[in-house]
């Protein structure tokens, strides 16, 4: 059973999760308005994994007794000024949420949770590599600079990237 501040917490990061899906969707769809189709795709993809990221803690406040609530969410950004700034929003967004994932799991563990504790260690995984993606694809952002031919070379990379995902969307969560 969940105490009521894990279970409000839990939701918090639903609501957070739940942001993020809405706010990559809206990436990806000005990337797609703005050439960059390979980048575009991946950032599709990314936002189906916040999505999969906000159901299995849904379906997990459920199963451990707490009331899952579904979030509405809103002030979602539409416009990006360039390319490159609408990644490095992206790496200190994953910032964001990796310290949000840690203050949960150390109120697990302040509230003997050792379930929510365990459930919690997914993530923090899941955020060592979403920072460590970013970061690389920003790292080659700042190398490529303004060059054209660089940039198309990179949202070529970027859709080869989303075509082979290094890990199976929706895995380990309910249907
Ligand atoms: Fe990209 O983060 Fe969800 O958890």
């Amino acid at each position: 059973m969940l105490s009521k501040k894990v279970e409000i917490a839990l939701n918090n990061q639903v609501a957070l999760e739940a942001y993020s899906y809405f706010q990559y969707l809206a990436m990806a769809s000005w990337l797609d308005n703005n050439g960059f189709e390979g980048a575009s795709k991946f950032i599709y993809n990314q936002a189906e994994e916040e999505k999969m990221h906000m159901m299995k803690l849904f379906f997990y406040i459920n199963d451990a007794g707490g009331f899952a609530m579904a979030p509405s969410v809103t002030e979602t950004s539409h416009d990006f000024p360039r390319f490159q700034s609408l990644f490095n929003t992206i790496l200190e967004h994953e910032k964001n949420i990796s310290s949000s994932i840690h203050e949960l799991v150390n109120l697990a563990l302040a509230e003997k949770d050792f379930t929510s504790f365990n459930f919690l260690q997914w993530y923090v995984s899941e955020q060592l590599e979403e920072e460590n993606l970013f970061r690389t694809i920003v790292d080659k952002i700042k190398m490529v600079g303004e060059n054209t031919d660089g940039l198309y070379l990179l949202d070529k990379d970027l859709a080869n990237m989303a075509a082979t995902p290094n890990r199976p969307l929706n895995s380990d969560m309910k249907p």
